[in-house]
């Protein structure tokens, strides 16, 4: 059968996503075909100059109309974060399969709204699934292998950062990831929440308590004529920044491990800097996305005279997802991880089981990010240190 797709949503994550949709079926042996049918958004001009330029069948202004169709099988949701909601339970409850964005919702209400949407979907085997597409960079589920097969021991620590520095000039304008009615939170959930997910997925183990801290910067910044973005005239006056610049927080994992974590858009000359390390008891893994297709483990067994962290280039057939691309040493790059999405997806819809991350595994990374604004809020976590 061919599944086809409608996605809501065309900016930045809308042209990822159909890249990932396009590149699948190609080079991936799926069970189902995959045709990217509808793509939807609010100004009917834009989207149908993106339909035409990202390969999508046809145009809509209208999601509730498109999710309604009978033809239509997968929606996609690419939208900022206020409408995920909305949109993944009238499209469950219309029998549809989900691929969200992250993070899953704005809120914990949200999000567990979302969750049972998709619990009352599954017995009708409609499938929901979370856009954290970094599980799916091979170094990073290749990292997750290692530790489940006990190649480092016991973990004892985690540590996981996010650094961008897109927001370091206060002349960028208030765009929607800045307000929190539409984004929800800023660093901690647009990019907390992957390091989140990504300390869950490759220990296995969940957060079950945080301490931290958040940080608004740049407190106002200017107002520009549209509300989706960055384009637009600027109006020459200023608004309020109702997010987070900077998330840090310490988190303590079910199995015993203690994580730190940091979320920022203010580390200057960072562009994308995801990394992460995992210390166990008897080595350690660690993963940059500015170097993705490599991992790098230190085995404490190795003889002292070659010990040290050496590189894994993570490029072999027997890697995970690498097989169906190119021989070893070819590079794969920040677009695959969107493929690989698509693949486990439509695998997941064909042999009926539950892909992952579920909505389930993004609202215990919503209940993580409330958590750590609770955390934040209370003023009396800091101790004054005595001059
Ligand atoms: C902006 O911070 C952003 O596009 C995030 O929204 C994505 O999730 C991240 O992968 C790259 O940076």
């Amino acid at each position: 059968m061919t599944l086809r797709v409608a996605m809501i949503g065309y900016g930045f994550m809308g042209a990822a996503h159909s890249v990932g949709w396009r590149q699948a079926p190609r080079v991936f042996d799926l069970p189902d075909g995959v045709e990217t049918a509808v793509l939807v958004g609010r100004n009917a001009e834009a989207v149908a100059e993106a339909a035409r330029h990202w390969g999508w069948g046809e145009a809509a202004t209208d999601w509730r109309e498109v999710i309604a169709r009978d033809d239509i099988d997968v929606v996609d949701i690419v939208t900022p974060g206020d409408s995920h909601a909305e949109i993944a339970i009238a499209a469950l409850d219309a029998g549809k399969h989900v691929l969200c964005e992250k993070p899953l919702a704005n809120s914990v209400g949200e999000a567990e709204a979302m969750a049972a949407a998709a619990e009352r979907a599954r017995p009708r085997g409609v499938r929901a699934m979370v856009g954290f597409t970094y599980r799916r960079v091979p170094a990073v589920t290749l990292l997750r292998d290692l530790v489940a097969e006990g190649r480092i021991g016991k973990v004892q620590q985690v540590r996981a950062a996010y650094r961008q520095d897109w927001l370091v000039d206060p002349e960028v304008p208030l765009g929607w990831r800045l307000q929190k009615e539409h984004a929800g939170s800023g660093a901690l959930g647009d990019i907390g929440a992957h390091i989140v997910d990504m300390a869950q997925f490759v220990t296995g183990q969940h957060v079950v308590a945080v301490s931290g801290t958040t940080e608004t910067v740049v407190k106002e910044r200017p107002v520009v004529g549209e509300r989706a973005g960055f384009a637009g005239t600027a109006t020459g006056e200023t608004g309020p920044v109702t997010v987070d610049d900077v998330a840090l927080f310490s988190g303590r994992l079910d199995g015993g491990a203690l994580a730190s974590f940091e979320a920022t858009r203010f580390a200057t000359g960072r562009k994308n800097a995801l990394t992460i390390e995992v210390s166990g008891t008897d080595g350690a893994l660690a993963f940059d996305l500015e170097r993705l297709n490599e991992l790098r483990y230190y085995d404490r067994a190795a003889p002292a005279v070659v010990q040290g962290f050496t590189t894994i280039l993570v490029t072999e057939p027997e890697h995970p997802y690498v097989s169906a691309w190119w021989p070893a040493g070819h590079m794969l790059g920040y677009e695959h991880g969107f493929t690989h999405q698509v693949v486990d997806l439509v695998r997941a819809i064909d042999g009926g089981t539950d892909p992952h991350p579920t909505f389930a595994e993004g609202l215990s990374v919503q209940r993580t990010l409330a958590a750590v604004e609770a955390s934040a809020a209370d003023g009396s976590r800091w101790t004054e240190v005595r001059s």
